[in-house]
């Protein structure tokens, strides 16, 4: 297991901060790893997967985007209940869902539910991914959403939220992530 671990690079508090939150094994730290290669190295060559831990704390991550740059801190799925304590001081969140794993959707939801109703992230620009789409047999988007009520979410929600499908294994969706983080405005 990794203990609360922090990327080298971490400059915290000078970058916006992103949260990354979702149940344990939905591929937070997998997607990590995916956009700092991409930012980093400017490699979209994904044939490999990187090896992940369950990640127990926290774990930050720099991303050098084309407009700024940004710090990603991901909130391991075990520390749901002190999630609020990281609410402040972030102007986006990155909620992610398993498609692969249709018993994780009700706690996923209510999970989702509260982050979306934490005062602190009221302004904040939220993100869901639907994860894990190489997987086959896996729902559809609109049957994913459909389960989530997600246009019910969405009309009653504060903040502005993008839904995306991601395969943070195969590469598909890494970009369109990318441009959210980047057109993401600070609060
Ligand atoms: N098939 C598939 N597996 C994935 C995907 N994303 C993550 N995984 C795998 O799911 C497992 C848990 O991933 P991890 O990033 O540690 O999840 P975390 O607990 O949310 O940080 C690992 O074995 C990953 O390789 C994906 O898009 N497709
Ligand atoms: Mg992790």
């Amino acid at each position: 297991m990794k203990l609360a671990c922090c990327s080298s690079n971490s400059v915290m508090g000078s970058n916006e901060m992103c949260l990354l939150l979702g149940a344990t094994g939905v591929g937070k730290t997998l997607l990590l790893k995916r956009l700092q290669k991409i930012t980093s190295h400017g490699s979209s060559n994904l044939e490999e997967t990187p090896p992940t831990l369950p990640t127990v704390g926290t774990n930050l991550t720099d991303l050098k985007l084309k407009r700024k740059r940004l710090t990603v801190r991901e909130l391991g799925g075990c520390m749901g209940p002190i999630w609020p304590s990281y609410f402040t001081d972030c102007s986006s969140v990155i909620f992610m869902v398993d498609s692969s794993n249709i018993t994780q959707i009700s706690s996923s939801c209510i999970q989702l539910l509260s982050v979306l109703s934490a005062e602190p992230l009221r302004a904040a620009s939220v993100l869901i991914l639907f994860n894990k789409r190489d997987v086959p047999c896996t729902m559809s988007l609109i049957e994913m959403k459909s389960l989530f009520r997600m246009d019910d979410i969405i009309a009653s929600a504060t903040q502005p939220i993008t839904t995306l499908e991601l395969s943070a294994r195969s590469g598909q969706g890494l970009q369109e992530v990318l441009s959210w983080l980047d057109s993401t405005t600070t609060k």
